[in-house]
């Protein structure tokens, strides 16, 4: 790798020369500037209170009020995992609201486009659908999901979609979440000076509130978009920079809800918008996204990605982007001073999130699509302003839309919908497990790179990828989103992909959709022959380049349903041997999950191949042998192929391998 490389993706490269020479900085420059604390980045500075902030720098050393190491970093961890619970849950929380209004007819300009789905979460949340209108079901839908984030006793009504051995242990332990709201306000009492000061009861609650996320608002939060904006099925679309358009009013859509973004699809596809674009000498509309608001249009309606989160600023600098309209999460402020050297406008839209310099243009659900219509006229109209347009080529085909209803169909159809295929396929060793490759980008380590290795060594190894977040859009801009990705599967893994036609890497969504892959895990639990719990699956969690609060809520969630999780690029906790084994050995003899942190992503590919291999045996099943199955069916033949090739003369029949009866 050559020194101090940023990206391997040649599109960020190209616009990271193009900063250079306009002298424009962003993340990719201010990570250099930006030495991390050595104190905090260990998890062992404490500002709860103002006799501090007390910052230890060794085991066995206290802060003023005798708070130790561990509790320390503990604390730490349990207020950023409860961020990260609320931001995907307050999200969650939004789009019920906009449900309820597109069935009072109060949301103009929203409706309910999948009913199914409406009416098997109702089933699940216990309402009534017998000879009653979608509308009528949504709104007790809509009510009784809101109740969900602040029911005070009890526990949310999605854990009975978890294997019964997994809702035992959550119960046992006392974990079994109520309201997420009431789970990430006890991490706020609880970790507040002199309260809850044992390393190992605080990150309890942290599980709690993180399957409060998990099982709750972001499954929530998922399954209710799918009811408003429709449930994924794959499609073709494209991903990175190139897809931005020299000719055409580029508007770029960024954050994570899907709530404003699906308006502004509608007013950018306007025949009338696309008339008055002409009028100002553009050739039509282009829209594109950015992080997960890309994500759900993508999944979606097909609306191309101009990248995963690094490539916010970088979009900016093409000077070819007229509007960048951010709702929540994971927006750079730095988007307003990069804008600055630019014609972009940066226009915030969330009540939740304003900016300094950034244009507002407040979304109201009451009137969406009016402001939807004055945000793409606000773009139109800046079009002229347009200076030097920089547009790196790149971009690469995909095909996202795999949500879990999806995968069940093309396994078995409509009629025999099922995982059943995916568990016999990992019994029998063509697959040797599944692998989730999630979250973020982190200019603290070198842009995809980790993503991508990993991803590539999973495929080698046969273990069917899913992916979400930006980890997704990592492997679309490298067309491992498509059916070229094939070169690199395994035999075992090729030919399940060919026989079921599907790439080996599947785009489940956004982070929030983190939720469908908890839900195959499930279903991939009661199926039959893969154990009786999540625990017992061949699979691996993995965030080789995470750096949000959301990615450490996940990965806890996932740990707390059984999964084993690695993180990369640091450990938030580095500085207590006691935490690091709590969320380690300490979680995985309570809930059969566990969480590290591991930089190397050659060392996390091997852990996770060991783990998958551990747990293979477990149940009982054929080691993984990489030379037992064939390509396009078997094996033996491309053996003989490559024999005839090289000049022998044999039977395919005489090949090592076949028995007497085939002969
Ligand atoms: O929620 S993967 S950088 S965009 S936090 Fe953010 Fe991380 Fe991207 Fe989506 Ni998820
Ligand atoms: Fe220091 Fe204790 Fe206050 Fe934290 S809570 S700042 S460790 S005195």
């Amino acid at each position: 790798m050559a020194k101090n490389r940023k990206t391997i993706d040649p599109a960020a490269e190209a616009m990271l020369s193009r900063a250079a020479e306009l002298g424009v900085t962003t993340a990719f420059q201010r990570v250099d500037e930006m030495k991390p604390c050595p104190i905090g980045s260990q998890g062992l500075c404490c500002k709860n209170c103002a006799m501090g902030p007390c910052r230890l720098t060794k085991e066995g050393q206290v802060g003023i009020c005798g708070a130790t190491v561990e509790t320390i970093a503990a604390r730490n961890l349990a207020r950023a995992i409860a961020a990260g619970a609320a931001a995907h849950s307050d999200h969650g929380r939004d789009l019920c609201f906009v449900l309820h209004g597109a069935a009072t007819g109060e949301a103009p300009g929203y409706r309910i486009r999948d009913e199914f789905k409406l009416r098997e979460v109702a089933r699940d949340l216990g309402i009534a659908t017998e000879g009653r209108s979608k509308e009528e079901i949504a709104v007790d839908v809509a009510e009784k999901a809101l109740a969900e984030f602040g029911k005070q006793s009890g526990e949310i009504l999605y854990l009975s979609r978890a294997p019964k051995k997994r809702q035992e242990i959550w119960r046992e332990l006392k974990i079994a979440p109520r309201g997420v709201d009431r789970e990430i306000v006890e991490i706020l009492h609880r970790t507040h000076m002199g309260n809850d000061q044992d390393a190992e009861h605080i990150l309890d609650q942290s599980m709690r509130a993180a399957l409060g996320d998990g099982w709750g608002g972001s499954m929530l939060a998922t399954d209710i978009s799918d009811i408003l904006f429709g449930t994924p099925n794959p499609l073709v679309t494209q991903v990175n920079l190139g897809v931005l358009k020299d000719d055409e009013v580029n508007i770029i859509i960024h954050g994570h809800e899907p709530t404003l973004s699906e308006m502004i699809v509608a007013a950018a596809r306007d025949p009338e918008m696309i008339e008055y674009a002409k009028s100002k000498g553009a050739k039509g509309i282009n829209l594109a996204g950015i992080c997960c608001t890309s994500n759900e249009t993508l999944m979606r309606q097909g609306v191309p990605s101009a990248g995963n989160f690094l490539h916010q600023e970088l979009a900016v600098l093409t000077g070819a982007v007229e509007a960048m309209v951010v709702d929540i999460q994971c927006i750079f402020q730095g988007l307003v001073g990069v804008a600055e050297d630019f014609h972009t406008l940066v226009i915030t839209t969330s009540p939740k999130a304003k900016i300094t310099g950034a244009t507002h243009m407040e979304f109201d659900e009451h009137r969406a699509p009016q402001i939807a219509r004055e945000i793409v006229k606000a773009a139109v109209d800046n079009y002229p302003n347009r200076g030097p347009v920089f547009i790196p080529a790149d971009k690469e085909n995909l095909v996202p839309g795999f949500s879990h209803e999806y995968i069940r169909y093309m396994l078995g159809g409509y009629y025999r919908g099922s995982l059943r295929p995916l568990n016999d396929a990992i019994m029998a060793g063509r697959l040797r497990g599944v692998a989730g490759v999630v979250g973020c980008n982190n200019p603290r380590v070198v842009q995809d790179e980790a993503h991508f290795d990993l991803v590539k060594g999973f495929l080698e190894n046969d273990v069917l990828v899913v992916q979400t977040g930006c980890g997704a859009l990592c492997s679309a801009k490298y067309g491992l989103l498509q059916g070229e990705a094939m070169r690199y599967a395994g035999p075992g893994l090729r030919e399940i992909c060919e026989t079921v036609g599907i790439p080996p890497v599947l785009h489940m969504g956004s982070c929030v959709d983190n939720s469908r892959i908890l839900t195959v895990l499930a279903e991939m639990a009661t199926e039959g022959g893969l154990g009786e719990d999540i625990s017992d699956i061949p699979g691996v969690g993995i965030a080789p380049e995470w750096m949000s609060e959301k990615a450490l809520s996940i990965g806890t969630y996932f740990v707390a349903s059984g999964a084993y999780v690695l993180f990369g690029v640091k450990s938030p906790v580095e500085g207590s041997e006691t935490v690091t084994d709590i969320i380690g050995r300490g979680w995985e003899s309570k809930v059969g999950g566990k969480l590290e942190f591991e930089p190397d992503p050659a060392k996390i590919l091997q852990k996770s191949l060991d783990h998958i291999d551990k747990k293979r045996a477990a149940l009982g099943l054929p080691q993984y042998d990489p030379t037992r199955f064939g390509e396009s069916g078997d094996r033996r033949w491309n053996a003989w192929l490559k024999a005839r090739r090289e000049g022998a003369k044999v039977s395919p029949y005489s090949m090592a391998g076949v028995t007497s009866d085939e002969t």
